[in-house]
């Protein structure tokens, strides 16, 4: 009986040794001298497991919705700074990084913005004073920021939106001229912030990743402060183009900025319980293997960061009416799926020798 206890006991001891020594993300990631982040709602924060698995596996979070003009700016006059602060807090406590997301996008703005017909000076007024008050309250604690999220459409024309031509801040029918001056407003409010441009679908190569690059180049050329490009990489089909995501991230480095991964999830088709396929699982390992990898080859890309990392928590199930889902690195109960070891693996391989 004694000699069976302690038998138990040490089998008690090693499996929480195991626990304890397992590697995680963020260790790897460290090593690989990689940022490894994940979209964060700070109403889940208090959740312990939530908490628990953000601060051991990541060293770096971004406000999923905390910093957008529809929590921020609930009026004309007020800026709402708890949820993000509440951000900043727990990566603070946790040594981690904090990502801003964003400073401008033309969608899902509060109605007091979207439907007040303001004139282009207003506009003007009103995007330079947010960009600088938010900026300036994050100066120190948020190390990067999206100032501008998706402006350009699938052919890589300029979007429509009240910034740019609706009426805009002046400076529509001019192409990405507007997109200049929110970089340079934005370098003003915190010259010590990297500032990037985010974008979706344009990760591999095709008419918006062109414009992209161009866009990038021209800045760079003519000095407009632009730090990195974000690719936002939510992936919805398991036959994802590599080499195509390689070789876009090959010339956006090439240009001198840093690219940065900012909202990986690859989405799976749902049954109507909720199941997947197993063997989707498998392909979704390997296409989060693929990303990582890519990243990974090269010195510029600096960053990976999932958009959430539990399937509890993700904008999947009710963008695509349950019709996907199971997109992320953990279960719904906080378990490390097929996709978190392959993720695991490619971080310990680490980077490639320097040539
Ligand atoms: O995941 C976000 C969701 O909770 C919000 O309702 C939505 C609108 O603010 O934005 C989602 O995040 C988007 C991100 O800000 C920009 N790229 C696409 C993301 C998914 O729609």
């Amino acid at each position: 009986m004694f000699r069976h206890s302690w038998r138990s006991a040490i089998v008690v001891v090693a499996a929480m040794a195991s626990v304890c020594s397992a590697q995680s993300l963020r260790e790897e990631a460290e090593n690989a001298d990689l940022l490894i982040g994940t979209a964060v709602r700070p109403s889940q924060l208090s959740e312990t497991a939530y908490a628990s698995t953000l601060a051991r596996q990541y060293n770096m979070v971004e406000p999923e919705d905390a910093l957008k003009w529809w929590v921020l700016r609930p009026d004309r006059a007020t800026y709402d700074f708890r949820q993000g602060d509440k951000v900043v807090r727990f990566a603070e406590a946790h040594g981690m990084k904090v990502r801003g997301h964003c400073l401008v996008w033309d969608h899902y703005h509060p109605d007091w913005l979207a439907q007040g017909h303001f004139t282009t000076k207003q506009l003007t007024r009103l995007l330079h004073e947010h960009i600088t008050r938010v900026m300036k309250h994050y100066a120190g604690q948020v190390f990067a920021w999206d100032v501008i999220n998706e402006a350009l459409d699938e052919n890589g024309s300029v979007r429509n939106s009240i910034w740019y031509n609706q009426p805009g801040i002046g400076l529509s029918r001019q192409g990405t001229a507007y997109i200049e001056q929110v970089f340079r407003w934005a370098h003003k409010a915190d010259p010590r912030a990297l500032l990037f441009y985010n974008e979706a679908e344009g990760e591999g190569l095709n008419r918006k990743s062109d414009a992209i690059y161009a866009m990038v180049k021209d800045f760079r050329r003519r000095r407009v402060p632009i730090d990195g490009v974000g690719l936002q990489m939510h992936v919805p089909n398991l036959d994802t183009d590599v080499p195509a995501i390689t070789a876009n991230i090959a010339r956006l480095t090439a240009l001198g900025v840093q690219v940065h991964i900012t909202e990986l999830d690859v989405s799976l088709p749902v049954d109507s319980n909720g199941l997947v396929h197993a063997e989707d699982l498998t392909r979704q390992a390997e296409v989060y293997r693929g990303i990582v990898r890519a990243c990974l080859n090269s010195a510029g890309c600096t960053a990976i960061q999932t958009w959430g990392f539990t399937d509890k928590y993700s904008w999947i199930g009710s963008h695509s009416h349950g019709a996907r889902g199971q997109a992320l690195p953990f279960d719904r109960a906080y378990q490390p799926k097929a996709a978190y070891r392959a993720v695991l693996e490619e971080l310990s391989a680490g980077r490639p020798p320097a040539h």
